[in-house]
C-alpha cells in the first residue's frame, strides 16, 4: 500500500490583531470597574479584590505577544469582553465556513487541485458553531465538492487526528484526495475576564490537502506514519453542551467556557509528547536527531522548548522547532499546521514531524519526508 501525501496547505488569518498591551489595558480597566463596583463587599471581606494582568507576565509565562481575532472591539470593550459576531441566516455561508473556504482555496491551489479532484472534507477543530448540519458539509457544498464530509473534535490535537483519518481514506482507496480543515474561533469560547487564561488564544483557520501519489501533480510531503494517543484528564475542560439547557443550572456558568489547570497541563503533557514522538520515530527506524524540523502545537513557548530539548538532548534552534505562537497565540488545532504552512520548506529527502497535543489529554504525530 502506498503512503499518502500532503500536497498543499492554506492559512486564513483574521484581519484584527490584539497586542498584549491592548489586551492588558482593556482587562485592567475591566478589573478596576469590577473592584469599584464591589468596593463595599471587598471592604467587608465578603469578596476578594481582583488582580490586574500584566504584559510582562504574559510574555514570560507563554511567549505570546499578540493574537488575531475575528472581532477586536467586542473583546476589548470592558463592558463586554467577548467578540461581537453578527448572526447569519441559514441561507448565508457561516463565519467558520467562510474562514475554512478561504484557507481551503489556498490549500487546493498549492496542491494544484480543483473541487472535482477532492472526494472528502474533514473538519477537525476544537469547537463547532452548531450541532448540525456538519460544518464540513457546508464547506463541501460551498466549494462544490462531491463525496462526503464529517466533523471531528479532539481539541488542540484535532489536525493530526484529522490527517490520519484522511491518510487512511486515501490509502484504502475510498478517496483520491481529502481536504482537512481547522477553523478555530477560540475567542468565542474563551473567558476574556479571567486573568489566568485571557491571553492564551487566537482565531485562525488552516487547511491541508492529503492525496494519493497516483493523483498528485506537485511534489509534496510523503506521510511516513501517523500515531495518535489519548489519556483522560479533566485538566482542560469546557462543559458547554446540549444538556446545559436540561440541567437548569443557574449562577456561575464559568465552566461553560475554556477552563484549565495550566501548571498541571504543562507538567503532565510535555513528557507525554516527547515520549510519544520518540516512540513514533523509533517505530519508523528514525531518531529525533535525524529530524530536520518539528512543527509542534503552539500553546506555550517553554513547553515547546522543553519537548524539543527532551527529544534532541540539547536546545532546539528556531529553525528546528519554529515558533508562531508569538504572533498567533494558541490557535488550538491550527497551531502546528500554521508552523508547517509557514516553515515547511525542507529539502528533498528531509524528515519533519507535525505534532499536536492538548485537551483529552490527546497527542498526535505525523512523520513526513519531503519529496524530491
Ligand atoms: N498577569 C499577571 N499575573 C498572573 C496572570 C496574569 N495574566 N495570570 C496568572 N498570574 C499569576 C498567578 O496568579 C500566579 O500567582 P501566584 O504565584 O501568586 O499564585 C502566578 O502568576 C503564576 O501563575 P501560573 O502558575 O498560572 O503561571 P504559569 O507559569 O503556569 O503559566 C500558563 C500559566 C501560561 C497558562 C502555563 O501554565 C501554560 O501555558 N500551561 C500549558 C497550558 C496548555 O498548553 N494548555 C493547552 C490548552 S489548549 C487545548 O487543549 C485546546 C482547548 C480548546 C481551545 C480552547 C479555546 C478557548
Amino acid at each position: 500500500m502506498q503512503n499518502a501525501l500532503i500536497t498543499g496547505t492554506g492559512l486564513y488569518t483574521p484581519p484584527h490583531a490584539i497586542s498584549n498591551e491592548e489586551l492588558v489595558a482593556s482587562f485592567n480597566e475591566y478589573i478596576r470597574r469590577w473592584n469599584a463596583s464591589h468596593a463595599d463587599a471587598i471592604a467587608k471581606g465578603e469578596v476578594e479584590a481582583r488582580a490586574e494582568s500584566s504584559v510582562e507576565f504574559i510574555e514570560k509565562a507563554s511567549g505570546i505577544k499578540q493574537r488575531y481575532v475575528v472581532d477586536k472591539e467586542g473583546i476589548l470593550d470592558p463592558e463586554r469582553m467577548c467578540p461581537r459576531i453578527a448572526p447569519r441566516a441559514n441561507e448565508e455561508l457561516s463565519l467558520m465556513a467562510e474562514m475554512a473556504v478561504a484557507a481551503a482555496r489556498q490549500a487546493l491551489a498549492a496542491a494544484g487541485k480543483t473541487a472535482a479532484d477532492i472526494d472528502g472534507v474533514i473538519c477537525a477543530a476544537s469547537n463547532m458553531p452548531r450541532a448540525y448540519p456538519a460544518l464540513s458539509i457546508e464547506v463541501q457544498n460551498a466549494l462544490g465538492i462531491a463525496g462526503w464530509g464529517f466533523d471531528m473534535n479532539v481539541a488542540c490535537s484535532s489536525a493530526t487526528f484529522g490527517i490520519e483519518q484522511a491518510a487512511n481514506a486515501v490509502k484504502n482507496g475510498s478517496a483520491r484526495a481529502v481536504l482537512m480543515i481547522n477553523p478555530e474561533i477560540c475567542s468565542a469560547h474563551l473567558e476574556w475576564r479571567d486573568r489566568d487564561c485571557h491571553f492564551i488564544f487566537g482565531d485562525v483557520c488552516t487547511a491541508v490537502v492529503i492525496e494519493s501519489p497516483a493523483s498528485a501533480t506537485v511534489k509534496g510531503w510523503e506521510i511516513l506514519g501517523t500515531k495518535l494517543a489519548t489519556v483522560f484528564s479533566n485538566n482542560i475542560r469546557n462543559n458547554a453542551g446540549f444538556l446545559n439547557r436540561a440541567e437548569d443550572k443557574t449562577g456561575d456558568l464559568r465552566d461553560k467556557l475554556f477552563v484549565q489547570e495550566g501548571r498541571k497541563v504543562f507538567k503532565e503533557v510535555c513528557p507525554m509528547v516527547a515520549e510519544h514522538i520518540a516512540s513514533h520515530l523509533g517505530s519508523l527506524d528514525l531518531q529525533p536527531s535525524s529530524v530536520k524540523r518539528f512543527w509542534l502545537h503552539q500553546a506555550n513557548l517553554s513547553m515547546n522548548q522543553l519537548i524539543a530539548r527532551r527529544l534532541l538532548e540539547r536546545d532546539a534552534s528556531v529553525e528546528e522547532a519554529p515558533v508562531i505562537l508569538d504572533q498567533y497565540a494558541n490557535t488550538s488545532s491550527a497551531g502546528s499546521i500554521i508552523a508547517f504552512h509557514l516553515h515547511g520548506n525542507l529539502a528533498a529527502g528531509e524528515i519533519g514531524v507535525i505534532s499536536s497535543f492538548g485537551a483529552g489529554y490527546s497527542v498526535g504525530s505525523v512523520v513526513l519526508k519531503k519529496q524530491g
